[in-house]
């Protein structure tokens, strides 16, 4: 019987174990560290072995085929000693799409906006009354899912980690939203590879199949350039217009765009949306091309476009006290995010950012830093980079070294008509758990102080 060994005990791990053993196969769970009590007693109700505070290598090294988790590292020393005997590793979703039988896939890529895109196509599927799972980087496991249930569609949102480990795994619908430095340490600090890992997302697809695409973006329309494949293209934009056989979507300077995919089509005006600013108009076009692409029918589309508010801690709105409007986009982790952030302001922003900074360049920010930002607070242990890019950009910058510091700096600058927005660019760790935690406090300190 073929031996699985699947590494790493969290969300993916313990979705994919199950489904293995579900599948008949030998398997064993493995991880480094602590497995938590709930994916325990899920593994005990499967009668799916497991050991934890370490890997057995014996047993590992026996395997036929080894199941990683997106978050284990190339460099780990597991994962080096599986690569010098040749055991095929593989990702969860290239293990779950074998057993996924006739169901669909609308996968979603890029470096910012995948959640939100994910989350809105997979609202306009369900709200349209499709058999639909969500999963990959968000909610539980595709491979849980499969397991467990019995859907028509699915729809991933996949990182990059992800997709390292996808070979001949074929997307329906794939979604590339854009490519921007992120997540370097995981592929050498070269960019050209984390790009290589993002464009995994079109491998195996072919005339049956759809690609969406941002044209917008450089990289990725150079990447599109020499894409060797006969994939129905249906590229977005806002800039250049770009021809397109199989469809597209483009947003004209008042707000509308249509999408089509084929001969169908809808129409939508990005001013009555609830996501706001040009990156979730991006998003939005994605959205429709990708449900047009799966046969929802235009009316269902618009109205669950309309519907569709923001996802927590994407520049999701606290509340307004008097006339300062706090906004939480916690999840801008890095410049990119900040710069739309930046872009779909309309009052005087009192902008608060820092944390663990990732090698961050911030002059692409500083054109809206200039225009828009009237008090930069600094929140991190070390403010030292912040400051020197944005003294004599913005008028005034505080440093401090805490969620509560930097609160009361920030009521200090705002007065009424401004927003005071939580976007850092940077990574949450030092002063927080993770990005949730840093949001669910800012929203906290607003509800109890303000
Ligand atoms: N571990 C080992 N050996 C090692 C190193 C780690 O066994 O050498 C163990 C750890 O002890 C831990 C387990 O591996 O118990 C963790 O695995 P994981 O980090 O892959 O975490 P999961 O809980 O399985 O979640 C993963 C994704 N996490 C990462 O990619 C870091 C989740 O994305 C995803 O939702 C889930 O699989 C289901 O597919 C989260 C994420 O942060 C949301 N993604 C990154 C991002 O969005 O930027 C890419
Ligand atoms: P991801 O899952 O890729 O991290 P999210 O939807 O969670 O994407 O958004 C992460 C951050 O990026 C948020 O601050 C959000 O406002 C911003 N963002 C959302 N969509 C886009 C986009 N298309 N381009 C750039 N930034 C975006």
């Amino acid at each position: 019987m073929k031996r699985i060994v699947v590494l790493g005990g969290g969300i993916s791990g313990y979705g994919s174990a199950i489904l293995a053993k579900k599948e008949g196969f030998d398997v064993f769970l493995s991880d480094a560290g602590r497995i938590a009590d709930r994916f325990k007693s899920k593994l005990d109700e499967w009668a799916v072995p497991y050991e934890e505070g370490g890997h057995t290598m014996e047993r590992i090294l026996a395997a036929s085929e080894v199941i990683k988790s997106p978050g284990i590292p190339e460099k780990a020393a597991v994962v080096k000693a599986l690569r010098e005997r040749n055991i095929p590793i593989i990702s969860e979703m290239e293990f779950a799409a074998r057993y996924m039988g006739k169901a669909r896939t609308i996968c979603i890529t890029g470096s910012n906006g995948k959640t939100t895109t994910t989350s809105l196509i997979y609202k306009i599927m369900r709200d349209a009354g499709m058999n639909v799972a969500l999963g990959g980087n968000i909610g539980e496991s595709f491979a849980y899912s499969v397991a467990t249930g019995d859907y028509d569609w699915y729809v991933l949102e996949l990182s990059s980690f992800q997709l390292d480990g996808m070979y001949r795994f074929r997307a329906d619908v794939s979604v590339l939203m854009n490519i921007t430095p992120d997540h370097l340490d995981r592929y050498d600090y070269c960019f050209q590879n984390y790009v290589d890992s993002k464009m995994r997302i079109t491998q195996n697809q072919n005339s049956r199949n759809h690609f969406i695409y941002c044209a917008d973006d450089e990289t990725l329309w150079r990447e599109v350039e020499r894409l060797d494949s006969n994939v129905r293209q249906l590229p977005f934009m806002a800039k250049a217009s770009v021809a397109s056989g199989a469809g597209d979507a483009f947003l004209s300077s008042d707000g509308l765009f249509t999408a089509t995919v084929g001969s169908r089509s809808v129409e939508i005006d990005t001013t009555k949306m609830q996501i706001q600013g040009l990156h979730n108009a991006y998003n939005a076009m994605a959205a429709a091309l990708a449900t047009l692409a799966a046969g929802v029918d235009a009316e269902s589309i618009r109205r669950s476009i309309y519907d569709f508010s923001p996802v927590e801690h994407r520049l999701e709105p606290v509340r307004e006290v008097d006339g300062v409007l706090y906004i939480n986009d916690s999840k801008a982790t890095n410049v990119d995010s900040v710069w739309y952030a930046l872009e779909s302001m309309t009052r005087p922003v009192v902008w608060i950012a820092g944390g663990t900074d990732k090698g961050n360049d911030y002059s692409p920010l500083k054109e809206f830093a200039r225009a828009k930002v009237k008090a930069l607070i600094c929140m991190g242990l070390d403010n030292e980079k912040l400051i020197r890019d944005f003294t004599g950009v913005v008028p005034q910058v505080v440093s401090t070294d805490s969620l509560d510091a930097a609160m009361h700096a920030a009521v200090a600058a705002a007065e009424r008509g401004d927003v005071v927005l939580l976007s850092p660019a940077c990574a949450s760790f030092n002063l927080f758990k993770n990005y949730e935690n840093r949001g669910e406090l800012f929203k906290e300190w607003v509800k109890n102080n303000i």
